[in-house]
């Protein structure tokens, strides 16, 4: 454990103003280790999350957390940060309202500003078939004790009054699925604040650090190989997005799993105006605003499969006009950038966590569209499966041998935008 006076306080602040003397760095780089207890493939906020609660929940600090890039580099730097609970199935729901309950606890457990928002979350409906469908969230939310509730177009409108709900719009507006407790998050915040936490608590955070290798010995893992060096390990974890199936397939291992790009872009800052978070599956946009007055727009994924993280002027086109269909007065406000991530999709538009068939190497990927609001219970449950050897009852309905089963979980209806 590192000394107290890495805590970040108003207090340690003053000093630090005062003494002139640099802050320590939030994390450490070490030499590559010949054996870990655990190695973690992914340093983003699944790998680092479940480094932290093996940590924190279960004393298990002899871990590595191994990325090829930067920490957050891949899909928690990429998204549009999120959070909601308002899923269609019991398991999705309660799933991730207990993401949304540690995302709230986080900065003070973190000691990390990782600028929680809980402003709202509005998912427009503009048929009747889509009405329906948010009756039903509302309803399963209800009773699984998620605030959701179908809303009018009025009162889209007092929530939202830039939103045009007239009846000669495009795409008409006749109501919402409205879930107080969603809204966003500092996406790069909470990267670093697990980063520094995990380290703080002895793990050990290896960057540019590539796994070419998975050592399996009679259906067991043994290890991997990586550009730094090779390591010994009982335990290997897949925390990837993007390159799930890559890292799979070096253990053997097949997932059910295609990977899409999806694109997302951001404007020029402006007064707050926008208080929720807006969602519309029809005209596949959702919006948000930060903090710092930039709207962040994303869409559905791209209509390919593909590793490509480029962005293209199709995707801006057909996103500013969808935008402008739902706020026309936003028509003067400028794209600053625009960029893509990539989502590892399932069938069943659910997660795949826990063990496979290959002794000690586990999976905790496929989230599509959905990884970076699961980031914190997917760390806290990954870490007890991996401390007791056997998924929590949170994540049974999500492992992989569920698809030979037959037992899909069927999320696809929960999907922000349509894909
Ligand atoms: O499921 O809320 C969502 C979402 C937003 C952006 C990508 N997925």
């Amino acid at each position: 454990m590192r000394e107290s006076s890495h805590r970040y306080s108003a207090l340690a602040l003053v000093r630090h103003g005062i003494s002139g003397r640099p802050w320590s760095p939030a994390w450490r780089s070490h030499d590559l280790r010949q054996r870990y207890d655990v190695v973690i493939i992914g340093g983003g906020v699944h790998g680092l999350a479940t480094a932290y609660y093996l940590a924190r929940n279960h004393g298990i600090t002899d871990v590595a957390v191994l990325d090829k890039g930067y920490l957050g580099g891949g899909g928690s730097g990429r998204n549009t940060a999120i959070l909601r609970s308002n899923y269609l199935t019991p398991e999705g729901v309660r799933f991730y309202d207990r993401s949304l309950e540690l995302y709230a606890g986080l900065a003070a457990e973190l000691n990390f500003n990782v600028m929680f928002s809980r402003r709202g979350h509005l998912t427009l409906a503009h048929n009747d078939a889509s009405m329906r469908t948010m009756r039903w969230r509302a309803e399963v939310n209800k009773a699984s004790g998620v605030e959701s509730e179908v809303i009018d177009a009025d009162e889209v409108k007092r929530l939202v009054p830039r939103m045009d709900v007239s009846a000669d719009a495009r795409f008409p507006i006749l109501g919402a699925l409205y879930h107080p407790p969603g809204g966003i998050v500092r996406h790069d915040a909470v990267v670093w604040g697990y980063a520094r936490a995990a380290d703080t608590l002895g793990v050990q955070l290896h960057q540019d650090t590539e796994v070419t290798g998975i050592d399996v010995a009679n259906g067991r893992v043994t290890g991997v190989r990586t550009t730094r060096g090779d390591i010994s390990a009982p335990v290997v974890l897949n925390a990837t997005a993007g390159w799930s199936t890559l890292v799979a397939d070096l253990a053997g291992v097949r997932l059910p799993v295609q990977t899409f790009p999806l694109q997302a872009a951001v404007t020029e800052p402006v007064r707050p105006f926008l208080h929720t978070v807006v969602v519309s599956g029809s005209l596949h946009v959702y919006v948000s605003q930060t903090a710092r007055g930039e709207l962040v727009f994303g869409a559905s994924v791209d209509p390919f499969a593909s590793y490509s993280t480029r962005g293209s002027l199709e995707f801006t086109e057909g996103l500013a006009g969808h935008v402008l269909q739902l706020m026309p007065s936003l028509s003067k406000l400028r794209l600053l950038r625009q960029w893509s991530g990539l989502c590892d999709m399932t069938p069943d538009f659910a997660p795949i966590m826990g063990h496979t068939d290959v002794e000690g190497f586990l999976v905790d990927v496929g989230w599509g569209t959905y990884g970076f609001k699961a980031g914190p219970v997917a760390g806290e449950a990954m870490a007890d499966c991996i401390a007791h050897g056997r998924p929590p009852e949170l994540i049974e309905p999500f492992t992989l041998d569920r698809f030979a089963a037959g037992r899909l979980v069927g999320e696809k209806g929960a999907a922000a935008v349509g894909h």
